[in-house]
């Protein structure tokens, strides 16, 4: 396996950044989470464009160009031969002194990793998934705004143990409102009369790349979209749910703190979502 190292590509063994680099110190850094498809870098320019957002929210300069990052990714996945897998990019803040100040930090380290990927198994899509919500809330954004994709992700391990803790492989996470936010990997969506309705990010929901394939998906396949706020009582309602992650992708969600939602299959209009998501998949990118 090669890995991208500030513009150099180096073995596994290799690929080591400091002890004092801020992101192992701090969490101090951000990443993105990729896919490819067939040799087609799924939607990458609007990944690279959030990492850009979520560098520029917490003041952390790059130093590379957009441009730069696209071919650093494509490069990382000719140098493995890779045309099907999970691309992730991180930068930290780089290395520092033992203090919480970022001064000293001057060059930060862009790492990129592409790996194979191991799939959700096919059931999941055929049966749906049973999720519950934990008690962890989604970060406030007054503390931190939960947009950014940081290297700390502390507040979604938590809730993704207690979700596990309890038997289960996804979570609801709830905002500090008691709104629902998201999941811990993951945005959800619901189908209530027909209709889409999803959270906005004002109520904590990353501004998820999969999340915005499915809004496009609504507007071909004509179905309305509605980003609104929503509680548990409207997700336990709804005739349909489903989750969107690019690890993911789109996926059924049958049975929410143990409610039935609609009939406990995968829901008509969430198979057309499938579908039509499994169609563009290795297209809509950048083709390696
Ligand atoms: N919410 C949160 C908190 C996430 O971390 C999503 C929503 C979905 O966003 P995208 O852009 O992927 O549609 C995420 C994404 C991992 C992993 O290794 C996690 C994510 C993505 C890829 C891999 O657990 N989270």
């Amino acid at each position: 396996m090669k890995i991208y190292l500030n513009g150099e590509f180096v073995g596994k063994s290799e690929a080591k950044v400091s002890v004092f680099d801020h992101g192992l110190l701090y969490g101090d850094g951000v990443f993105e989470g990729i896919r490819i498809y067939e040799g087609c870098v799924f939607k990458l320019e609007d990944h690279i464009e959030r990492l850009e957002q979520s560098a520029k929210a917490i003041l952390l300069d790059i130093k590379m160009s957009r441009q730069e990052l696209i071919d650093a990714v494509c490069e990382t996945c000719r140098q493995n031969g890779l045309s099907d897998g999970y691309i992730r990019l991180l930068v930290t803040r780089g290395e520092g002194s033992l203090g919480l100040s970022t001064q000293g930090c001057d060059q930060p380290n862009v790492v990129i990793i592409a790996d194979k990927i191991q799939l959700y198994p096919e059931n999941f899509y055929t049966d749906g998934l049973k999720i519950i919500t934990v008690p962890t809330r989604r970060i406030n954004p007054a503390a931190l705004p939960p947009m950014v994709k940081s290297l700390n992700y502390l507040n979604n391990i938590l809730a993704k143990i207690e979700a596990q803790h309890s038997g289960y492989l996804e979570a609801i996470m709830l905002n500090d409102q008691g709104y629902v936010a998201e999941c811990t990997g993951d945005n959800i969506f619901l189908i209530i009369k027909g209709e889409l309705f999803t959270p906005p990010f004002s109520a904590g929901a990353l501004k998820g790349i999969t999340r915005q394939t499915a809004i496009e998906i609504a507007d071909e396949l004509g179905v309305k979209i509605h980003q609104g706020n929503m509680t548990r009582y409207d997700v336990w309602n709804a005739e349909e749910c489903f989750l969107t992650g690019t690890a993911a992708e789109v996926i059924p969600v049958v049975e929410v703190d143990g409610r039935i939602i609609g009939s406990g299959r995968p829901g008509e209009i969430t198979n057309r979502f499938i579908q039509n998501f499994r169609k563009r998949v290795a297209t809509d990118g950048i083709q390696v």
